[in-house]
């Protein structure tokens, strides 16, 4: 039988590499990895369950809540309450950041969570994902500041999600690289099922909200004209691909090769999505599977938040993509 490398165990042996660590990491990432396999239970019984739908609120970002918003919100919070180490945690849904009652002052890792991305896509079953990331406080011995969630995405000691597609996956990294586990539901663990995960070179994939073109800079009309046309052999068989679920997008790109675009526009001309909840675990995860990430002009693990609710425009793929993006905005926009 092929050996059964859990997330837990696979975690523990990574952990063997560093003479520091104390467990606590390992625990801190099983008790995400738990939060994320009840979220996966409850969108997969979503229809069943009257969790369907909005609550009727809307949320710090200015959009309609769903049931399950709340729902994955409130799981993984009460799953790193308990959690020494964790010292606080902040929410793309909530104002604030969150003190844990077990380390507020005490504990050394603060934990960001985008509890569930895509969610106004659950009613029609579309895959729909948990974004997280994991830095360490400057101090300890203290009462957590927001400050101490505002470094850029180059201090982050691991970032990850979980995808609720057909399957549901955890893929995270520590910086040694990007592993991706399939969640066994007859025995309950993640199993390791994408050992050491690279983005293939191709760009098979454009991921872009093309309805959203009228709104577009002359950088960004430049390079998908320029990926439409097949101007380069690279392009020859790349072909449109956009869910509308910014995980389900990532990770397709990830597994076949590709470049998502959200980018700056006269309509967001500061980026839609998160820099501190979506876009800088996502950018530490392509960089860590041999690909890039950029607002366009900058480096997204290098830009340092004004705030925990800063956006960022997000071009994230495949590094000659990403670059010659970057290229055609610096001679169009
Ligand atoms: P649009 C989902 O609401 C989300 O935050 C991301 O998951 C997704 O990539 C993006 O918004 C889609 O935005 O404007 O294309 O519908």
């Amino acid at each position: 039988m092929a050996e059964m490398l859990t997330l837990s165990r696979h975690i523990l042996q990574r952990a063997r590499h560093h003479r520091e660590a104390s467990g606590d990491f390992n625990l801190l990432m099983s008790h995400i990895a738990t939060a994320t396999k009840v979220v996966s239970r409850m969108v997969a019984k979503a229809g069943l369950l009257n969790v369907l739908g909005k609550t009727g609120d809307t949320n710090v970002q200015g959009e309609k809540v769903t049931k399950l918003d709340i729902i994955a919100n409130d799981m993984l919070q009460a799953m790193l309450d308990d959690l020494p180490m964790v010292s606080a945690t902040a929410s793309e849904e909530d104002v604030s950041f969150v003190p844990t009652s077990a380390g507020a002052t005490s504990g050394r890792y603060l934990i960001a969570f985008d509890p569930l991305d895509g969610s106004s896509n659950i009613d029609a079953n579309v895959s729909i994902g948990t974004i997280f990331s994991v830095r360490r406080r400057a101090n300890v011995d203290c009462n957590p500041t927001e400050a101490d969630f505002l470094g850029a995405g180059n201090e982050l000691v691991a970032a990850g999600y979980a995808v609720y597609g057909s399957s549901t996956m955890f893929v995270y990294t520590t910086g040694q690289g990007v592993d991706g586990f399939t969640l066994d539901p007859g025995v309950g663990e993640f199993v390791l099922s994408h050992p050491n995960m690279r983005l293939p070179d191709t760009c098979k994939c454009l991921s872009v909200n093309h309805a959203n073109r009228l709104r577009w800079m002359g950088g960004t009309r430049a390079y998908v004209d320029h990926v439409v046309s097949r101007a380069e052999p690279r392009y020859s068989a790349t072909t449109g691909r956009y869910i509308g679920s910014l995980v389900a997008d990532f990770h397709r790109n990830l597994i076949y090769g590709g470049i998502f675009l959200y980018p700056a526009d006269s309509v967001t001309p500061g980026g839609k999505l998160r820099l501190l909840f979506e876009a800088q675990p996502l950018a530490m995860i392509i960089e860590q599977a041999g690909g890039a990430a950029s607002d366009g002009v900058r480096r997204i693990l290098d830009i340092q938040p004004d705030g925990l609710h800063a956006r960022a425009p997000l071009i994230i793929g495949n590094t000659v993509d990403v670059r010659l993006y970057e290229q055609m905005v610096s001679v169009h926009d």
